[in-house]
């Protein structure tokens, strides 16, 4: 019997990922750069044992369909290989989602599940290593992997392809960002298919690629600088830029809804008002703020004039992966 467990935070791109170059290897077309937040994150156990006789995967204490566990058992099985160690494997894993906000997230849930194999298996990988591992389980995991900001470049091998630290003198404790909760009934595309079309049809998509590029500069600066209105400005248009490649894309798409709409029209409004404030959204609905802690309570109840509580969650600068102590075999 091999354990391990891991917990692992959330985090949320201010430069996006938006498509593969490599399918397989999940290599991005373009660098991204992201913020590790503490509100959201995942608790992962592993157990490797020659006496199991599937993988098996329960999240939240439910058993998962074949679906969701193949996609569990395709990384075991690259962690398994990685290590020379052939057996199946038990994962518990526990999402921590403030209320019932349906937030399940592939980042925080990738990067601990790399985190639980990396000591179940006595893999022993370095972070650089461990953030490889993590982004062949989805892309967004291997920015996890560390806290505070982090940039994932692009690479253009499985060796070249990993997230790293970003220098910032821990002004990322200076900021915060304020989730807006957006209920969606709508079909949803998964930010997987989505990139993809978008890479495969968008008309826009070599735009896109080059605005990334000149954006992640623009955001380091900002960072080197402690400089917040910069880092809001390009936060908030490389979203846009993101989105709009969705509508130029065949069939044309859209993940934001009229809530979406109107969480972003307050924060224009807000601006307006001399609140320093600006959004991102992600591959779905919800809107995100970012604004720098001193003035987060303030701009978190002007939220709450439009949006009830239970859609608000305040969110910090998180840490990276971390081991836990497995309990004893049961
Ligand atoms: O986080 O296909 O990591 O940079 O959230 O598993 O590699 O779920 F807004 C979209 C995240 C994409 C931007 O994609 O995809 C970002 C997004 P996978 P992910």
């Amino acid at each position: 019997m091999h354990n391990g467990k891991a917990r692992a935070f959330t985090n949320i791109a201010l430069i996006k990922y938006w498509g593969k170059k490599d399918q397989q290897l999940i290599l991005p077309m373009n660098s991204s750069l992201s913020l590790t937040l503490d509100a959201f994150y995942t608790e992962t156990s592993v157990s490797f044992s020659k006496d199991y006789t599937q993988d098996l995967f329960y999240l939240d204490g439910e058993l998962q369909d074949e679906k969701a566990t193949q996609k569990v058992s395709r990384f075991l099985q690259l962690a398994r290989e990685q290590a020379g160690i052939f057996e199946h494997a038990l994962v518990y894993s526990q999402n921590f989602v403030p209320t019932a906000a349906g937030l399940a997230s592939s980042a925080s849930g990738l990067a601990a599940l790399a985190g639980a194999c990396n000591d179940a298996l006595g893999l022993n990988l370095s972070t650089t290593e461990l953030s490889r591992l993590a982004r062949k389980g989805s892309g967004s995991a291997c920015r996890s992997i560390y806290g505070g900001f982090v940039e994932w470049k692009k690479g253009h091998s499985d060796q070249s392809s990993y997230a790293l630290p970003m220098a910032s003198n821990h002004w990322e404790d200076d900021l915060a960002m304020i989730f807006i909760l957006i209920n969606d009934k709508a079909k949803k595309v998964s930010s997987r298919n989505g990139m993809q079309q978008t890479v495969e049809t968008s008309l826009y998509y070599d735009d896109w690629l080059k605005a990334a590029d000149a954006d992640i500069k623009k955001a380091q600066e900002a960072i080197e600088n402690h400089d917040f209105h910069a880092l809001g400005q390009v936060t908030e248009t490389n979203c846009l830029k993101m989105h709009a490649t969705t509508l130029a894309a065949s069939p044309p798409f859209t993940y934001w809804t009229p809530d979406s709409l109107k969480a972003m029209n307050k924060v224009y409004a807000m601006r307006d008002a001399g609140q320093d404030c600006y959004f991102t959204m992600d591959a779905g609905p919800n809107v995100k703020v970012l604004c720098q802690k001193k003035d987060s309570q303030k701009i978190y109840e002007e939220l709450q004039k439009e949006f009830p509580e239970q859609q608000l969650v305040m969110a910090y600068a998180g840490k990276g992966v971390e081991s836990l102590e497995t309990e004893v075999a049961k």
